[in-house]
C-alpha cells in the first residue's frame, strides 16, 4: 500500500485497487480523480452500468452510512455528491445511447421539500438508456409543476423520488390531486427513494414502488406492456 504522502497513480492500480481508491476519493469528494477513474475503467472495457453500481453507488453507500452516524456532515456529503455527479456525467451518454424506438414517456421529479437528486438522475438515465423519453423536472417539485408537465408532455408514466421521511408523504398529495382532476387513470405512477418500500407505494396508491433504477426500468416496461395489452 502507498504511504499517505506518496502520490497514487490511478492508472497503475489494478481494477480492484482502483475501485477501492475511487470509493476513497468519492468519500473525500475528489471529482477530478473520480472522472479520471471512470475514464480508466471505461478504457479497460468496464460496462458503464457496472462502474455506476459497483463503484460509485457502492461508494455513496459508505458516505450515507457515515452521514447517518454523524461522522460526515452536509458540506462533505455535498462534495461527495458533486464527485459522484462528475462520474455520472461521463457515464450518462453511454447509458442513454440507444437506437431503440421510444417505449414511452416519463415525467420525473424529486418531490417538494426534497433536494436529493442523485438517485432520481440515475433512474432518468437508465430509463433513457432503455428507450424511454424522460422529462426531468428536477428537485423540490410541487404538485402544480407536476400537473403542468403532465398537461404539456402527456407522459405515460409519472415518476416521483423522495429521500426524506418528511417529504415522501408529498407523493400522496400528488396522487390524490391527480385523482381529483380525473388524471390518475391516464398515468402509470412509479415511486422510489431510500425511505420508501412496497407497502408505502401501495398505501399511497402508486402503481409500483421501485427499489432501484434497474427495477424502475423493468417495472416501467412491464406496466406499459400490461397497459397496452
Ligand atoms: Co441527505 N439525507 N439530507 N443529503 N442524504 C439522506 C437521505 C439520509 C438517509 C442520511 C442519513 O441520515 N443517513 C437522511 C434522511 C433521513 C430520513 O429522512 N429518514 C438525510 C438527511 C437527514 C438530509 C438533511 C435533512 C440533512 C440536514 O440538512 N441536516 C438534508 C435535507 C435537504 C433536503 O432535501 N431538504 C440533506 C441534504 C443532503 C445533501 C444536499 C448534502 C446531499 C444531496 C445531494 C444531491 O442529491 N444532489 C445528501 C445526500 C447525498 C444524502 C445521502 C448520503 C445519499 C443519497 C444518495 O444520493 N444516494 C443519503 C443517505 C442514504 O441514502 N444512504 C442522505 C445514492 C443514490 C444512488 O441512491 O437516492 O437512494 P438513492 O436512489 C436509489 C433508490 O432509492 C432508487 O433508485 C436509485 C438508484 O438505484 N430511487 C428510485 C430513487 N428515486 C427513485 C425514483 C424511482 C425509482 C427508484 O421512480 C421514479
Amino acid at each position: 500500500m502507498a504511504d499517505d504522502d506518496e502520490e497514487i497513480i490511478l492508472s497503475e492500480l489494478d481494477d480492484a485497487e482502483l475501485s477501492e481508491q475511487m470509493q476513497d476519493d468519492l468519500y473525500d469528494g475528489l471529482k477530478p480523480e473520480i472522472i479520471e477513474g471512470v475514464e480508466i475503467l471505461l478504457s479497460r472495457g468496464w460496462e458503464p452500468y457496472d462502474i455506476l453500481t459497483k463503484v460509485l453507488v457502492a461508494g455513496m453507500k459508505v458516505v450515507g452510512d457515515d452521514f447517518r452516524d454523524g461522522i460526515l456532515f452536509v458540506p462533505e456529503v455535498l462534495l461527495a455528491a458533486g464527485a459522484m455527479k462528475g462520474g455520472m456525467e461521463l457515464l450518462r451518454p453511454l447509458l442513454v445511447e440507444t437506437g431503440a424506438p421510444k417505449l414511452g414517456k416519463m415525467v420525473v421529479g424529486t418531490v417538494k421539500g426534497d433536494i436529493h437528486d442523485i438517485g432520481k438522475n440515475l433512474v432518468g438515465m437508465m430509463m433513457e438508456g432503455a428507450g424511454f423519453e424522460v422529462i426531468d423536472l428536477g428537485i423540490n417539485t410541487d404538485v402544480e409543476e407536476f400537473l403542468a408537465a403532465i398537461d404539456e408532455h402527456k407522459p405515460d408514466i409519472l415518476g416521483m423520488s423522495a429521500l426524506l421521511t418528511t417529504t415522501m408523504t408529498y407523493m400522496k398529495v400528488v396522487i390524490e390531486t391527480l385523482k381529483d382532476k380525473g388524471l390518475r387513470d391516464q398515468l402509470l405512477v412509479i415511486v422510489g427513494g431510500a425511505p420508501l418500500n412496497e407497502e408505502f407505494g401501495n398505501a399511497i396508491g402508486a402503481d409500483a414502488y421501485c427499489k432501484d433504477a434497474a427495477v424502475a426500468v423493468e417495472t416501467a416496461k412491464r406496466l406499459i406492456t400490461q397497459r397496452s395489452a
